[in-house]
């Protein structure tokens, strides 16, 4: 599969807040409940990856689907907001239509040389769903999923499971993600970690200053699309996933 040379045997791609728009839910949202759209994407996504994390460390494992849905039940719940059971699992099924971005594509087809697969919370059939949906399901070899293990990222146990199913050693395998958790976790089990920084820490802290209105999605920004302060340092940052064929070229 890998005829490059290079010391990188396989590339796996976080799926969500990576290839895929977590933001491009907003739209569902906000035709379901008006002028609400926008604070409920942000309380979403920060819930989910909270019960993630909760679920996990818990040894108390459902899996993202289910993490999802009750994440989005919480969200509702705590803006005085109700939505019936059929009406839940149309938004959850927000997450199987998410956007692509972009950058993702173009970069896919450049790597086709490569042994590429998706790496990522999401259960099999919710992967199926999100990757046929954008039309790229055929262009990776593996699809692995942590539900194997029965634990989130970023627990060691995940990224073994990797490894294992890659049957590579850790430093063979470049995990490609935007999400700090997933770069701090990958790292500190030895893989090597490209980090996506579609938001520059210079242009974030541009939105902040005494005479800025600060909103849900800034306090989003500032969580989730920055490095972790915990030590780990990717192996190559990029700013946009186009960059990726030639930081790995390099590696
Ligand atoms: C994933 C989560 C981290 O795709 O968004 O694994």
């Amino acid at each position: 599969m890998d005829n490059t040379g290079s010391a990188i045997k396989a590339v796996i791609f976080d799926a969500y807040g990576t290839l895929f728009d977590t933001q491009s839910v907003i739209g569902v949202l906000e035709a379901t409940f008006p002028g609400r759209g926008g604070y409920l994407t942000q309380i979403w996504r920060l819930k989910q990856l909270e019960y993630s994390w909760l679920r996990s460390l818990s040894d108390d494992y459902q899996d993202f689907r289910v993490v999802t849905r009750e994440a989005l039940r919480y969200s509702l719940g705590t803006v005085g907001l109700e939505a019936g059971a059929s009406q839940l699992e149309r938004l959850v099924a927000a997450y199987d239509r998410l956007a692509l971005f972009s950058d993702a594509f173009p970069t896919l087809q450049a790597l086709s040389g490569r042994r590429l697969g998706v790496f990522s919370n999401g259960k099999h059939d919710m992967l199926a769903e999100l990757l046929n949906n954008a039309g790229i399901s055929g262009l990776f070899v593996d699809v692995i999923s942590v539900d194997a293990v029965r634990a989130f990222k970023p627990s060691p146990l995940v990224y073994r499971l990797a490894c294992d199913t890659l049957q590579l050693p850790p430093d063979c395998v470049l995990l490609v993600s935007s999400n700090g958790f997933d770069i701090y976790g990958a790292s500190r089990f030895g893989l090597k970690t490209a980090r996506v920084e579609r938001l520059t820490t210079t242009e974030l802290r541009k939105q902040f200053g005494p005479e800025k209105l600060i909103g849900p999605a800034e306090i989003f920004r500032t969580l989730r699309t920055q490095l972790e302060d915990l030590g780990a340092v990717p192996d190559v940052t990029v700013n946009s996933l186009l960059e990726l064929p030639e930081a790995i070229a390099s590696m």
